[in-house]
């Protein structure tokens, strides 16, 4: 390599490393919420994009300057691959089918070449590279974040009214009664202790496991691994729960032994924090450049009152993570570095396009004060609309003289393209009774059938990859 191409080489790594080409997007949302479609889409999406220049909003895309995108081995070889042909395989079968549910962090890696826009930079280098890596993970074990700030006592306490709500005091009232019989004082052999403790762990996680099945709903009271343990499964560190009886919630717990079961729980509760959910924020969350959150709104709307507010709950403590500045303690151990933050609602091909503002308007009522929080903290937040895999077309039907927006799918049962309308989404918050008079059902559609040569239908997911990534494409 003669001198010039030396330096040429070298300017290059400086402009690139100086212009950050590496952005990290962590997928974040409840069970069921979407991820694995999202990340499987964006993928998808990415690497069609330079052969059918598809993404009218995706600028670098619109303006014809991408060159080639390919998946390609990340860098953190601990962990796992996210499994993209498995999932796009699965969709575009003779037998279409979604992903299967996720049950621990994967990643992707895309590296995306394009032809440089800026004109002043392109003189000194015409083409470059950006390196996307994205994070699935369950989102119930970013809900940990808050425990993080608590004590084993403090926790109890919290715990004690998440209980003790009208309708989860019905699922765990047996094992609240069996918790608070518990003898904390009691200096037992340790082996014999670790036993006890594990049965009645495994009872308080299963009552709060029924409950949730039935309700979708996530507490403090139920840390994401007695949810999702992944490699934890009956590792002891899991055995604990909280202490529920007040006397002695008000005693100072000094005068316990070191031995005793009250020590004990409150030492697996101390690990629980340090050995697993530290590490997991420290390896997922300091690197983290953009985050996507993603909401089901669609299953809240049809679940009513009690869901809409307890998703809403949730949806605040996740986001609380992103509230830097307030939150010192997580500054000091994360630092964390996230600057875009997209919230979005999924799955809107099930709703007609004339409504789709609605339901984004409906979903950022909902998330307002989580939004205002960490918008607050300087980090760019947007909401939007979109569908990961669209099922459906929108078509115009007329209903008592009126035109009626609906959308046309394949019924998952007898296979036949129906037309469905799902009533009409409401675009502000609704009291009680409007939630007891909502009439609304957004019956899914089979997964159309699906070429592997052409991009997954979506709905906005260009818009979606320009917001989270589009600035890097100079
Ligand atoms: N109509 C429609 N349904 C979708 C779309 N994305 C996801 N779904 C549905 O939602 C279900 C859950 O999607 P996933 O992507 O597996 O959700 P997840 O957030 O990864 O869920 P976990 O892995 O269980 O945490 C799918 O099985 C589909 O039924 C979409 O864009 N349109
Ligand atoms: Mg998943």
């Amino acid at each position: 390599m003669d001198l010039i191409d030396k330096v040429k080489t070298k300017s290059n790594e400086l402009i690139d490393r100086g212009l950050n080409r590496n952005v990290r997007i962590a997928v974040t949302g409840l069970s069921g919420a979407g991820k694995t479609a999202f990340t499987t889409s964006m993928i998808n999406q990415l690497l069609q994009a330079p052969i059918e220049e598809h993404l009218t909003f995706f600028s670098v895309n619109a303006q014809s300057r991408m060159q080639a995108c390919k998946l390609t081995q990340h860098q953190e070889l601990h962990i796992p691959s996210f499994d993209y042909s498995g999932a796009l395989t699965h969709l575009i079968s003779d037998s279409p089918q979604w992903p299967e549910s996720t049950r621990n962090v994967s990643q992707a890696q895309i590296k995306c070449r394009f032809r440089v826009g800026h004109r002043w930079i392109k003189k000194l280098q015409s083409d470059s590279t950006v390196t996307v890596e994205i994070v699935d993970y369950p989102g119930e074990w970013l809900l940990d974040l808050p425990l993080l700030a608590m004590d084993y006592k403090s926790w109890s306490k919290a715990c004690i009214k998440y209980l003790n709500s009208e309708r989860r005091k019905q699922y765990t009232e047996g094992i609240q009664n069996k918790i608070r019989a518990f003898d904390y004082k009691s200096l037992q052999d340790e082996t014999a202790l670790a036993k006890e403790l594990k049965g009645v762990a495994n009872e308080y996680r299963a009552s709060l496991s029924s409950y949730r099945n039935d309700y979708n709903d996530y507490g403090l009271a139920l840390p994401g691994r007695f949810i999702l343990p992944g490699a934890l499964a009956d590792a002891p560190t899991l055995d604990f729960f909280p202490v529920l009886n007040e006397d002695l919630l008000s005693l100072d717990w000094e005068q316990f032994e070191q031995n005793s079961s009250l020590k004990v729980l409150e030492k697996r509760f101390n690990y629980y924090k340090e050995k697993v959910i530290k590490p997991f924020f420290e390896e997922y969350f300091t690197k983290v450049d953009r985050q996507i959150v993603l909401i089901d709104t669609c299953s809240v709307l049809e679940s009513g009152y009690e869901s809409y507010q307890d998703l809403k709950d949730t949806v605040e403590r996740l986001l609380e993570g992103f509230s830097y500045g307030r939150s010192n303690w997580l500054k000091r151990l994360f630092s964390p570095s996230i600057d875009k933050l997209m919230i979005a609602t999924t799955k809107v091909d099930l709703v007609p396009p004339d409504q789709h503002s609605a339901m984004e308007s409906f979903m950022q009522k909902m998330v307002a004060q989580a939004k205002n929080n960490v918008g607050y903290e300087g980090v760019e937040v947007e909401t939007m609309a979109i569908s990961a895999v669209a099922t459906s077309e929108p078509v115009a039907t007329e209903h008592e003289g009126e035109k009626l927006l609906c959308v046309k799918g394949i019924e998952e049962h007898s296979g036949e393209s129906v037309i469905h309308y799902p009533g009409r989404v409401p675009s502000k918050g609704l009291s009680r009774q409007e939630w007891n008079d909502l009439d609304i059902d957004f019956a899914p559609f089979a997964i159309p059938e699906l070429s592997e040569d052409e991009a997954l239908p979506h709905i906005r997911m260009d818009k979606v990859i320009e917001f989270l990534i589009g600035d890097k494409f100079i």
